[in-house]
């Protein structure tokens, strides 16, 4: 069972990570991206969906055209986990 981080183990780590922010009203971490038209959008897209199967951790995401819009967060620990983190850094990588 995993756990969700808490105080400031939960602070410094969404902290450390580039440019997520807390999502108002959930427990959750969120990020847009930008790219230079759909079939990018679409690519970084597929490269991630690998990824979260691969992990058994997946997004929540809304894409239109080139922006994709990602909300992370562990539904089994309710909250934000480090799957959460590991799993927004490893997005990072990929955009
Ligand atoms: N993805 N983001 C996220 N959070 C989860 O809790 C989660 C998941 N993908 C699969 C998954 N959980 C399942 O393994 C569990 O619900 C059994």
């Amino acid at each position: 069972m995993v756990e969700k981080l808490t105080g400031a183990a939960r602070t410094e780590a969404i902290a450390g990570l580039d440019g997520w922010s807390e999502v108002e009203g959930r427990d959750a971490i969120s990020k847009s991206f930008r790219f230079s038209d759909f079939a990018e959008a679409f690519g970084f897209m597929t490269r991630v969906a690998f990824h979260a199967e691969k992990a058994d951790h997946h997004p929540e995401w809304f894409n239109v055209y080139s922006k994709v819009e990602i909300v992370l967060t562990t539904h089994e620990a309710d909250g934000v986990s480090e799957r959460d983190i590991a799993l927004a850094r490893t997005i990072d990588g990929m955009s």
